[in-house]
């Protein structure tokens, strides 16, 4: 594969797909990752931090990588392919301007794929969004909003899917939305 390997930016550390944890300081939570986040570049980290923090917050095994569409087209295949035998119950994949990786890997797994559209200097992320959001019937991304909403969202529906088969994780999602609500009752406007 030579030079499709090397991820264009260096510096953040984000483990290969499949290559263990998570760059978060203290990891990501033990056991086989159920969810995958990917981004088509290092570039991509910023926004797509906001998934991987919150996945870790609810306590779901996940890992991060960089897989481009059109840097690392093979290295993207094979995650794409390996993806269900490896235990992933979810993918979450972000990326930018043509922002093809989400369709591309959905098109290569049924495991469910949500896309983050990130935002572009050019178009501010409606390039990506309207790339990732106009999936022709037949291959479905699920596309969230631009930017590290999306990636926050992303990870929340996430976890909601891995709740529908594990009540501890319900419950979780549960309680997060119960203190939501009630940090915005307690809320008080400056005077
Ligand atoms: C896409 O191109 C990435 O998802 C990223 O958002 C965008 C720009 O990438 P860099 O040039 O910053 O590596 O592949």
């Amino acid at each position: 594969m030579g030079s499709e390997e090397k991820p264009k930016r260096e510096g953040i550390k984000l483990k290969q797909a499949g290559e263990g944890p998570s760059p978060d300081s203290a990891g990501p939570p033990p056991g086989p990752p159920l969810v995958a986040v990917v981004m088509g570049s290092t570039s991509d980290w910023e926004t797509m931090r906001h998934a991987a923090e919150v996945l870790k917050q609810f306590g779901v095994p996940h890992e991060c990588a960089v897989v481009s569409a059109h840097r690392t087209p093979r290295r993207m295949a094979e995650f794409a392919e390996g993806a269900e035998g490896r235990g992933l119950e979810v993918i979450i994949a972000g990326a930018g301007g043509a922002a093809h990786l989400p369709g591309m890997v959905a098109a290569q797994t049924t495991v469910p794929v949500l896309g983050v559209p990130v935002k572009s200097k050019a178009l501010k992320g409606l390039d990506s969004l309207l790339s990732i959001v106009q999936m022709p019937a037949g291959v479905p991304v699920g596309a969230l909003a631009i930017g590290p909403s999306g990636a926050t969202n992303a990870a929340l529906l996430a976890v909601a899917i891995l709740a529908n088969t594990r009540p501890e994780l319900r419950e979780r999602l549960r309680r997060f939305r119960d203190e939501q609500t009630a940090k915005v009752r307690e809320s008080v406007l400056p005077s």
